[in-house]
């Protein structure tokens, strides 16, 4: 199943109920008076987060939501029902735009509940009406609508760590070899095409398709995917040994995600809208060590990459060593930031 990041839904917040027009008839009571009950208000809509990436999936078919409507009023002042509130779940990270005002909202935490859409109000019925002059008010009220939308809603996911780095430079080894992930790797460019997760002793890792020169203007799978890594706190760029010009290739992506940051734009003081990518604390991991028959290429191409002032670590799935001395390193750093 596809890994779905964005949706469109319709929404709408219950009706009120109607009040109604009643009068007292009961033995005791000769002259009943009205006694028509006001009516229930309509449900609100609601999104509330959950942790679970994966439940968007669930509204590809089903996109238009209704909130229950509020009960009409009844006799013997009887006052109706609320209508039943409308919840939908939608995964922690989504951004919630209302396409109509543009209002935008986003569930950052697992739990959180942000109330989209009010209900309508119940009407009056006519026992609300009376008074001295007008005992017998044969007034009600209808119920009003509840408001309703129509909504964008995108996913941003909320990671530890972010993977980049070019095609095939073995991000979703790495994520596989590090995790519980058992994501499809492969000796070609975009193996990856929707975001991988993995569990790393508690910490998120996201795993996202290989990003390429011009990926800011569209090329390769373009940038679509770096919104799921703005919200991560540190990004592991992946370097391939088999790249003839490591250093290259890094600046490469370094440019693609500076040109992602200055599309995002800047806010009403001139400073990034919100803090980038570029501005992410970083690690280098220097990939596929054994592709080098000569150890000093290693070591040169280490220091070369600490000139940064970067932390820089090198590895290679294959030597079962290395792995293991990494995930230490790796729990280490996720523990400090
Ligand atoms: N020799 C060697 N090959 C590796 C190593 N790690 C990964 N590979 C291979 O590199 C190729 C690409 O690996 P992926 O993990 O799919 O690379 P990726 O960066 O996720 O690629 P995209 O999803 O296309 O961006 C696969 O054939 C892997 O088996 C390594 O440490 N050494
Ligand atoms: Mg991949």
């Amino acid at each position: 199943m596809a890994f779905i990041d964005e949706i469109k839904i319709y929404a709408e917040a219950g009706r009120g109920g109607d009040g109604v027009v009643r009068f007292r008839r009961e033995k005791f009571v000769p002259k009943g008076g009205p006694s028509g009950g006001d009516a229930g208000r309509g449900g609100d809509f609601y999104v509330k987060a959950v942790r679970d990436v994966n439940i968007l999936s669930r509204y590809k078919v089903k996109k238009s939501f209704i909130a229950g409507r509020g009960e009409d009023g009844g006799n013997k002042s009887l006052h109706g029902k609320n209508g039943v509130d409308f919840v939908l779940e939608l995964p922690i990270g989504s951004v919630i735009t209302n396409l109509e005002t543009d209002q935008k909202s986003q569930l950052t935490k697992e739990g959180e509940k942000i109330m989209l859409l009010e209900g309508g109000y119940g009407g009056y019925g006519n026992e609300h009406f009376k008074s001295s002059t007008n005992t017998t008010p044969y007034e009600a009220k209808e119920g009003k609508e509840g408001s309703k939308g129509n909504f964008k809603i995108e996913l941003e996911l909320f990671a530890d760590i972010g993977l980049v780095g070019l095609p095939n430079a073995g991000k979703t080894s790495l994520l596989n070899s590090l995790t519980n992930a058992r994501a499809l790797v492969g000796d070609y460019d975009f193996t990856t095409l929707d975001p991988n997760l993995g569990d790393f002793y508690g910490y998120i890792i996201a795993d996202i398709p290989g990003i390429i020169e011009g990926a800011s203007e569209g090329k390769g799978l373009g940038v679509k995917f770096l919104r799921h890594i703005k919200r991560t706190k540190m990004l592991a760029h992946l370097v391939s040994f088999e790249n003839a010009n490591m250093l290259k290739s890094y600046k490469e992506i370094r440019k693609e995600l500076a040109k992602y940051d200055n599309k995002l734009g800047l806010d009403k003081d001139g400073l990034p809208a919100q803090a980038g990518l570029s501005s992410k604390q970083e690690i280098i991991i220097l990939t596929k060590t054994d592709v080098m028959e000569n150890p000093k290429i290693i070591t040169k191409a280490v220091k070369a990459f600490e000139k940064l002032g970067r932390k820089v670590f090198t590895i290679s799935l294959f030597d079962d060593k290395m792995v293991k001395k990494f995930k230490n390193d790796l729990s280490k750093i996720l523990k400090k930031s």
